[in-house]
């Protein structure tokens, strides 16, 4: 029986990486007075790695041979971090980052239904708390009886902890649970779980790898704007209903 959602947040609830992690990440370059820059199609390349601190570190090995690393380098990237965080939150706080389409329909309708919410990500608590604050409502971090996020478990997606870790905070077993991501890695930690697992792609993830997923979809989609299905042809908008159907296909 279907007890919990569980969404990853980055890509999947809003489109939050190209406008809002990357311009965070190079408010807080510019603040450190470093000659990084992430374009748009770098920070693509960027994103095979999860986890801003792991990004950064990635970014100077592979491309960044020229950059002479100081001694407290850890404690640099630390910092940075910790930088780009308060550029994140500012920016959801001014502006927002509207969620993507179907996301609150869904969430409001699994409330009403009585299905338990929960987060698993790899980005930093303090960016869900605003986004789910900015972006959904008010008390929206409420609306999750989990929020599992960043630094909790040691080895972020593709490994599964995060949603083990969620699951086992929420006392439910995997085939009680349904995952929505947006990314190969995302949906690799998400089947590592033993979770089924819904895709919503985005203009970073077209073209991943997506076998074992439950259905592949250009977004939730609404009544007024229905999602169009990657792995066969088939249009509408995700609600209960359609996603028990799925599960029993
Ligand atoms: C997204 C990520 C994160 C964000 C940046 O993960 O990989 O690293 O890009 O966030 P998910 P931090 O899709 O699982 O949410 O800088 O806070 O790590
Ligand atoms: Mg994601």
């Amino acid at each position: 029986m279907l007890k919990a959602l569980l969404f990853d947040v980055d890509g999947t609830l809003a489109d939050t990486e190209r406008d809002g992690h990357r311009p965070a990440f190079n408010a807080a370059f510019r603040e450190y007075g470093l000659d990084w820059n992430w374009d748009v199609l770098r920070y693509g390349q960027l994103l095979a790695v999860t986890g801003g601190k792991e990004r950064m570190r990635y970014y100077v090995d592979k491309f960044r041979p020229d950059y002479v690393r100081p001694a407290d380098f850890d404690a640099l990237i630390v910092e940075l971090h910790r930088a780009k965080t308060r550029h994140y939150t500012r920016m959801l706080a001014e502006g927002g980052i509207p969620l993507r389409p179907g996301v609150r329909r869904l969430l409001e309708e699994a409330r009403s239904a009585g299905l338990i919410l929960g987060v698993a990500t790899t980005t930093t608590p303090e960016n869900v708390t605003a986004l789910l604050r900015h972006s959904l409502a008010e008390d929206g971090p409420d609306w999750f009886a989990v929020i599992a996020a960043g630094d909790i478990v040691p080895a972020k997606k593709p490994a599964p902890d995060i949603y083990l870790w969620a699951m086992r905070q929420l006392g439910l077993r995997s085939d009680e649970c349904l995952a929505f991501e947006d990314s190969e890695n995302g949906l690799k930690a998400s089947l590592g779980a033993g979770l089924r697992t819904i895709v919503t792609v985005n203009d970073y993830t077209l073209d991943h790898d997506f076998t074992g997923a439950l259905a592949v979809l250009s977004d939730l989609g609404d009544t007024a704007a229905p999602y169009t299905r990657l792995d066969r042809p088939e249009a509408g908008a995700v609600d209960l209903a359609r996603i028990r159907g799925w599960l029993v296909e």
